[in-house]
Parts: structure tokens; sequence; C-alpha cells
């Protein structure tokens, strides 16, 4: 319960700002366990991962949220779909989750819009 109450903690604190520290990882400022990488995104590891597999695949875009994602990043928007399932497939072959928060009672602590991969265990729903 500690764990989930500060995840929604950071979410309540949590702000859009011009740049993340999702950016840092991109820019190989910070380091990350990355597990893919092309022109257009990244996939790396969940610091705070909730299941044995837990992995976040980001655009190298700047789209803050979902909610900021227009016509014009449909192609974007598909291949983060498409490498979330071929990454998921290897690493979760009994199963997996997509979740994307999106703003504050969305849960969503940074800014840049991710989708999170979760599995390696059996998931429950509904989620809280
Ligand atoms: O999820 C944001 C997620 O990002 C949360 O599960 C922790 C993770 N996170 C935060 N900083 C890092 C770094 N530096 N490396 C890897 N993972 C990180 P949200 O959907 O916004 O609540």
């Amino acid at each position: 319960f500690v764990a989930m109450s500060s995840e929604v903690d950071k979410a309540q604190s949590a702000y859009k700002s011009k740049s993340t520290i999702f950016d840092k990882i991109i820019s190989k400022e910070i380091p990350a366990d990355i597990i893919f990488e092309n022109e257009k995104c990244m996939a790396f590891n969940d610091v705070n991962p909730q299941a044995p597999v837990h992995f976040l695949v980001i655009p190298k875009k700047q789209i803050p949220m979902l909610d900021d994602a227009s016509e014009g990043d449909q192609s974007i928007l598909g291949e983060l779909l498409l490498t979330a399932k071929t990454l998921a497939k290897q690493r979760c072959p009994d199963g997996y989750r997509l979740v994307i928060n999106n703003g504050k009672q969305g849960c969503q602590s940074v800014y840049h819009l991710h989708i999170h991969i979760i599995g390696g265990r059996q998931l429950n729903w509904p989620p809280g």
C-alpha cells in the first residue's frame, strides 16, 4: 500500500514541463536500463516495477500526455503499440497488459507520453 500511495502522491504533485526525466534518458544524460531503441522510440525497464516484467515504451518526440496526441501522431502512436507488442510477446509469452496513465486522476507522474507494459505474473482485474 505504501508503494501504491506514493505513486498517487507523485501523480498529485506532477505537472507538465518543457522537459522531463525521460528526455534525459533519451539524450543519455542519465542512465536507464534500455531494452530497445530506434530513431522514433525507446523502451526501458521501469525503476519502480509493479510486476516481474515492467517496462515503458516512449516516443522520442515530446508528447506530454495522450491528451496532447493529434492526427499527425498516428504513425508514432502505432509504432509505440507495435514496439510494445513485439517486446512484450518475447518477455511475457503467457500474456501481459498495456497501460497509459493520463493526467492527475489517471495517476500520471511523468509528463512524457509512455506505455507501461506489465507482466510475468497473473495480473488482477479491475486495477485500483
Ligand atoms: O509512470 C511513470 C513511471 O516512470 C513510473 O512507473 C516510474 C517510472 N520512472 C520514473 N523515473 C524513471 C527513470 N529514471 N527510469 C525508469 N523509470 C522511471 P506514470 O504513468 O507517469 O505514473
